[in-house]
């Protein structure tokens, strides 16, 4: 029987460096994670869940810190082999990572639901903690631009981010059911921690899920979010270009704006304090402000321990 149970939801980046910091903390049976699973991407003929390895590869200690993606010290054998006969090769997939994805893949050809691969792939790499995709259904975060529609990695990995984005769409979403247990988290959890990661591409295909929306706003928990913006930059990736695109201002206060039918307390940089009263005036929303940028684990530590004092 879990003790405290803290639900955390996550992207990739951000919010798996501040799960670094929650492990030294308290115990992996003391927490779960409800992953994002917009960017999933089949490339090379291989289901490829890049938000729910990184955070399966983060609580097992073996993710690249550098890129946080993939897997440290991985090689990419497989890559170089498509270079060579001229393939698409854009999409780095090391060979570690590869396997995982290609159990993975393996596995719901066989008929397993994602959840189910995951838990087989926690349990592979003994991560303690329990992790959830979002949805078994497929949502795959989608962007227009000038070229025509094309899937978040290929704008993001192939394209570098670099063409105007047009219009956002979370593929599947509106018949989307969460996965199993997913619900029960929201509903038993002692605190709802929403991760710094992109409040649009990373947060918002899993509050595209009906279901999970609407137990977030009905829950009686304290719903906490840590902003991934500080000033008006986001601390990696293309949240700014996205939020902008959606109308909203690149600051905690547009971050709050996303969450604000079910947030209670938004969590922002020490450097941002200037925009906190704003918040709480605007959107009545409760605002606590700190050092969120995690360079070394005893920044990761200390963001962890605020998050879990809040
Ligand atoms: N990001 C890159 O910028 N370049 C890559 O070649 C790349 C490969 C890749 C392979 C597996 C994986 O799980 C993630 C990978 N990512 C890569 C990261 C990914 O595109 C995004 O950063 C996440 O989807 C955002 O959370």
């Amino acid at each position: 029987m879990k003790e405290i149970m803290i639900l955390f939801l996550s992207g990739g980046t951000g919010t798996p460096k501040l799960l670094q910091g929650v492990l030294t903390l308290i115990s992996p049976e003391e927490f779960s994670v409800i992953s994002n699973v917009g960017d999933d991407y089949e490339i090379y003929g291989l289901y490829v869940s890049p938000d729910l390895d990184v955070i399966t590869y983060t609580i097992a200690g073996i993710v690249d810190e550098e890129k946080m993606w993939g897997i440290k010290g991985d090689t990419f054998n497989f890559i170089q082999c498509l270079e060579r006969i001229g393939e698409d090769s854009w999409f780095k997939l090391g060979d570690k990572d590869l396997s995982f994805c290609f159990l993975r893949s393996y596995l719901l050809r066989k008929g397993l639901r994602l959840s189910e691969a995951c838990k087989f792939i926690c349990d592979i790499l003994n991560v303690g903690v329990s992790v959830f995709p979002a949805s078994d259904r497929s949502i795959q975060t989608r962007i227009l631009t000038e070229k025509g529609w094309m899937h978040f990695q290929e704008w993001w990995v192939r394209e570098k981010g670099s063409l105007k984005v047009l219009n956002i769409d979370f593929k599947g979403a509106d018949i989307a059911k969460s996965a199993p247990g997913v619900l029960k988290e929201i509903n038993c959890a002692e605190k709802i921690v929403i991760g710094p990661s992109n409040p649009v591409t990373s947060i918002g295909p899993i509050l595209a899920v009906k279901e999970i929306r609407e137990a977030l706003e009905k829950t009686q928990t304290k719903v906490i979010a840590i902003s991934p913006i500080i000033g008006d930059s986001p601390l990696s990736g293309p949240a700014g270009t996205l939020m902008e695109f959606l109308n909203l201002e690149v600051s905690p206060l547009g971050v709050a704006k996303v969450y604000e039918s079910f947030l209670d307390c938004l969590i922002i940089d020490k450097r941002d304090k200037s925009i906190a009263k704003r918040i709480e005036k605007e959107l009545g929303i409760e605002v606590v402000s700190v050092n969120t940028i995690m360079k070394t684990l005893n920044d990761k530590k200390e963001l962890a321990e605020k998050v879990l004092r809040v």
